[in-house]
Order: C-alpha cells, then sequence, then structure tokens
C-alpha cells in the first residue's frame, strides 16, 4: 500500500538559490508576524549548512495516508531555523547543533513498564518498520513548516516497552550534554527538556517517532538521531534528542509548562479560535515561503486525534 516516488522537494540543493533564500521571507512578512519579536530573521542568512557526514540514506517508503495538502518546505530552512533551547534561545543554532554527537545513541525505558530496559538506536531500528510522512508543523509562534519525516509510529516504541496498565502517561526526557550544550547552563530552565503524552495519545496512529528527515538521517538541529513527532500539538511538544523514556501514573510537568503554565500547557493542542495570551493563532506564517495561511483545528488532523478529546472537559486542552 505504501507507494515509493519522486518528490517535488527531491531536488538537488544547488538548485536552491539564495535568491529564493531572500524572497521566502522578506522583512515584510516578519513584521507582519504577530509574533516578530521572537523571530530571529538573522538565521536566514545563514547558507545552506554543511551537514555531518551520515553512513548513508534513510529514505522509507510514503505513507499516504497523510496528505499535508501544501508544499514541503525546502530543505534548508528546516535546517537552518530551529527552536532548541538547549543550543541556545535564537534559531540560528544549527552550527552549534552539531557539537552533539549522535553515535552510539541508546534510550533508557523504565518507570511503570514490564521490565526497564536501554537500547541502542541501531538495535531499535531492526525492530521496527520506517516509513515516511509528509506531515505539518506548527510552532506556538504562529510559525509552520511542512516536513518528510523518516521514522515509525510511537505504538511501536510502546509494544517493544510493555507499559503497566497502571501507566496513564509516557514521559520524554532530551539528552542533557553540558559540553555541546550551552544552553543547560541557563539554570533558571528546568532540565532536561521534558515532554509527556497520554497512553492514548501516544498509542494514536500519528503520533510519531522521527529518526530521518528529507529521506537523511535526522540532523542534530532537527532533534536528531531520535525526535517526537506529534503534529496535531503545538511544536514544542515534539521532544528532540529523546535519551529516556518513562512510564507513569501521573501527569508529568512538562518543560514549557514549569517555564509558564499560563501560556505553553499540557495538552496544547493547536486551535485557531484560542490565542496565546500575547498573540493571535488564527494564520501561521510559512516559513520559506511569503504567506500566512490559516491556522486548522489540531493542525488539520483531527480526523484522527479529535476522539482523544470528547471526555476531557474543563482543562486548558488548546494552550
Ligand atoms: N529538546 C528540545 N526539543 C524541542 C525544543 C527545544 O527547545 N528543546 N523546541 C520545540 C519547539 S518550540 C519546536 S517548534 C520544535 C522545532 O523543531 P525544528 O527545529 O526541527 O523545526 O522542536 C521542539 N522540540
Ligand atoms: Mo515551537
Amino acid at each position: 500500500m505504501f507507494i515509493r516516488h519522486r518528490h517535488g522537494w527531491e531536488i538537488p540543493e544547488a538548485n536552491a538559490t539564495p535568491e529564493a533564500l531572500g524572497s521566502g521571507l522578506g522583512r515584510r512578512a516578519l513584521l507582519g508576524a504577530a509574533a516578530a519579536s521572537i523571530l530571529a530573521p538573522a538565521a536566514f542568512a545563514a547558507a545552506t549548512p554543511a551537514l555531518q557526514s551520515f553512513p548513508g540514506p534513510m529514505s522509507a517508503p510514503v505513507n499516504p495516508l497523510y496528505t499535508p495538502g501544501r508544499a514541503i518546505t525546502p530543505a534548508k530552512y528546516v535546517y537552518t531555523y530551529n527552536n532548541y533551547y538547549e543550543f541556545g534561545s535564537e534559531k540560528d543554532i544549527w552550527e552549534q547543533a552539531q557539537a552533539l554527537p549522535l553515535k552510539p545513541w541508546s534510550i533508557t525505558i523504565d518507570g511503570l513498564v514490564a521490565r526497564k530496559q536501554t537500547i541502542g538506536l541501531e538495535d531499535l531500528l531492526k525492530r521496527v518498520t520506517l516509513e515516511e510522512r509528509l506531515y505539518r508543523h506548527r510552532c506556538v509562534e504562529a510559525w509552520a513548516i511542512t516536513i518528510p519525516w523518516t521514522g515509525f509510529p510511537l505504538n511501536a516504541l510502546l509494544a517493544i516497552a510493555e507499559p503497566l496498565a497502571s501507566a496513564k502517561y509516557v514521559v520524554f526526557h532530551t539528552i542533557e550534554d553540558r559540553k555541546a550544550m550551552p544552553g543547560l547552563r541557563e539554570v533558571w530552565y528546568p532540565w532536561p527538556y521534558t515532554e509527556g503524552l497520554t497512553i492514548a495519545e501516544a498509542a494514536n496512529q500519528v503520533a510519531f517517532l522521527a529518526t530521518g528527515l528529507y529521506g537523511k538521517p535526522l540532523t542534530a538541529q532537527n532533534g536528531g538521531p531520535i525526535r517526537l513527532v506529534v503534529p496535531w500539538k503545538y511544536g514544542f511538544k515534539s521532544a528532540k534528542a529523546i535519551v529516556h523514556v518513562t512510564f507513569s501514573a501521573t501527569r508529568p510537568v512538562t518543560f514549557w509548562e514549569a517555564v509558564d503554565g499560563s501560556e505553553y500547557g499540557f495538552w496544547a493542542n493547536v486551535n485557531p479560535d484560542v490565542p496565546h495570551p500575547r498573540w493571535s493563532q488564527a494564520r501561521e506564517r510559512l516559513i520559506g515561503f511569503d504567506r500566512t495561511v490559516p491556522t486548522q483545528i489540531y493542525n488539520g488532523y483531527g480526523e484522527w486525534v479529535a476522539s482523544l478529546y470528547t471526555d476531557i472537559k474543563g482543562q486548558q486542552l488548546f494552550r
């Protein structure tokens, strides 16, 4: 059922001109964005990044169920415009992120599970089936990108982890590499970067673990070698560089919730009708394209995920 075909975005990097970069996101677009104060135009001055040398491609058949409905973002924008506070609070951290060693990598799975285990990433990849998904990504800051991820359903990790019936939440921790990550010295942040989902959310077919991007292994700045991808939620839920997955009976206090729970909650489902306290969420700016588009509820994934929330009331589901 998976069909491999050549994508429009599969063009040599050489075809992506600096002109395209310049016109893609003009000053007007930046100033027009409601969240202009938190944007970093300097990031766009970066040329195509010198990527780490990888052993080989990471391509897999496209899952045709998930159609993004808009053009894939040219790779250079996705590679050079990042949120990754372990490396700093600006968007231009891609070069610094190359200092993070991606190999060897292992993930410890513990908490309310049948047995605690530590799995090497290469072993983990042998136990799952890779596929490619073309997903929308919506940052809470009102910008968006459209990405070809390679990876596997988060549900496959749940099967390997064997959570106990008492487990209600799954919690993800990002690596804390003090040598590579200068942001960790900013002690007012509640490191490690922590995110969490209910077991039902994690088992949902849309929840994904990415190990690749644009048919190549996942770049350090984008959360390599393995990150969460939950595209119906604001981008901060999709934790990068995961080293620890723990199962819990109680809801975790996640990183941004601890920083400011009134602005960034646990649920963080995308909703154009619920503004952030400091800006509207009605529209989003497409990075790499000089335009904005209306935001969709659940970022357009409602047909698969809306039913997760029918029994949950009286909570801040959309922030
Ligand atoms: N560990 C970690 N994960 C993180 C973040 C971060 O700062 N640290 N930023 C989040 C936010 S706010 C967004 S929008 C996405 C950005 O992913 P990208 O840089 O690959 O586009 O990563 C998310 N995951
Ligand atoms: Mo974000």
